[in-house]
């Protein structure tokens, strides 16, 4: 698919889940939270800074969070795109889709699983990024404004970046939708419309959109970081009594482009031997990540390891 493609797709995966009638209260809270970041990109952001000009850049990891917002920023500017050729004397065919890869910047600071950046490679393809990679040299350790400095300068025509920070991220609380960069940090907007989604708005949406999910969620991780500080979370230890229970059956059952005999399975990428290594040193199994819906328990397992 090239980029027109993978955008009217996600415009289809958005509308579908829309579309979702008299299901779990999960899902019609999540239909609003799609409704309000659908609002920012469209009447807010989109007629100040064009998606389709390399005004807007998008920050990617290949988290689960900012993997969401990617889905729903892409079916976004299908959306804008549609309106901006409805208004033209020359019917839809004869507009070619300007874009053919999106600005895309990932910073990337300290070691991370493999598992991840395999992740980031092929979600890269898949959703035709055109990634700017910051420099990891450990000699030369940039800091996070160093970098999007670095980025600037070859980008020069950024004037905002798109996050997929969530308010129950740390230090997040106060965050707006639209602000500018603190003043220690390079001059840019921040572009933060995902910031009133919960955890398990999160899951609902990646888990119907039958998309790839880094496999390391898979492995009981719910927020990945570096591979000196993220451990499973505990609370899915499958020892536990505790434990919670799935809240996604139907999505998962009903998952987007998904026919009705094919197997409940969710659509989770390879785990990398090396992390596998690095896992398999404990005999401790847990659940998916997914299992996981308590926004205060998200963090539970950024410790340092012994
Ligand atoms: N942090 C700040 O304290 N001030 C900033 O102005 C600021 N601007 C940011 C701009 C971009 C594009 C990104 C990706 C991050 C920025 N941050 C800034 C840092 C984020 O708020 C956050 O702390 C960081 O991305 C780590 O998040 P994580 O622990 O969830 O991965």
């Amino acid at each position: 698919m090239d980029l027109g493609q993978v955008s009217e797709y996600c415009y289809n995966l958005t509308n579908s889940y829309l579309e979702i009638k008299n299901q779990t209260q999960v899902i019609a809270d999540t239909q609003d939270a799609i409704r309000l970041t659908k609002r920012y990109f469209l009447q807010d952001i989109f007629p100040r800074w064009s998606p389709l000009s390399c005004e807007i850049s998008f920050s990617y990891n290949g988290g689960k969070d900012c993997q969401v917002l990617l889905l729903l920023y892409l079916g976004c500017i299908w959306e804008f795109f549609l309106n901006s050729v409805q208004d033209s004397q020359y019917d839809r065919q004869y507009h070619q889709y300007p874009l053919r890869s999106l600005p895309t910047v990932f910073i990337d600071q300290e070691e991370t699983f493999a598992t991840m950046e395999d992740f980031v490679a092929s979600t890269s393809e898949r959703y035709c990024l055109s990634l700017y990679e910051s420099v990891r040299d450990e000699g030369k350790k940039l800091s996070m404004p160093e970098a999007f400095d670095q980025y600037l300068k070859l980008h020069s025509d950024t004037k905002a970046i798109v996050i997929g920070i969530r308010y129950t991220d740390p230090y997040a609380a106060d965050l707006k939708t639209i602000q500018p960069t603190d003043d220690d940090w390079p001059d840019f907007l921040r572009l933060q419309p995902l910031l009133h989604w919960k955890l398990s708005n999160i899951w609902s949406f990646l888990l119907f959109s039958n998309e790839p999910i880094c496999g390391i969620y898979g492995m009981g991780f719910t927020s990945i970081g570096s591979i000196k500080n993220t451990l499973p979370n505990p609370h899915l230890n499958v020892d536990r009594k505790d434990k919670p229970s799935l809240l996604f059956q139907w999505e998962i059952a009903h998952a987007f482009g998904k026919t009705d005999d094919q197997d409940p399975e969710v659509n989770v990428s390879q785990v990398n031997h090396k992390d596998l290594a690095l896992l398999n040193n404990s005999n401790e199994k847990y659940l998916p990540g997914w299992y996981l819906t308590d926004d205060s328990l998200e963090r539970a397992g950024r410790v340092k390891r012994c």
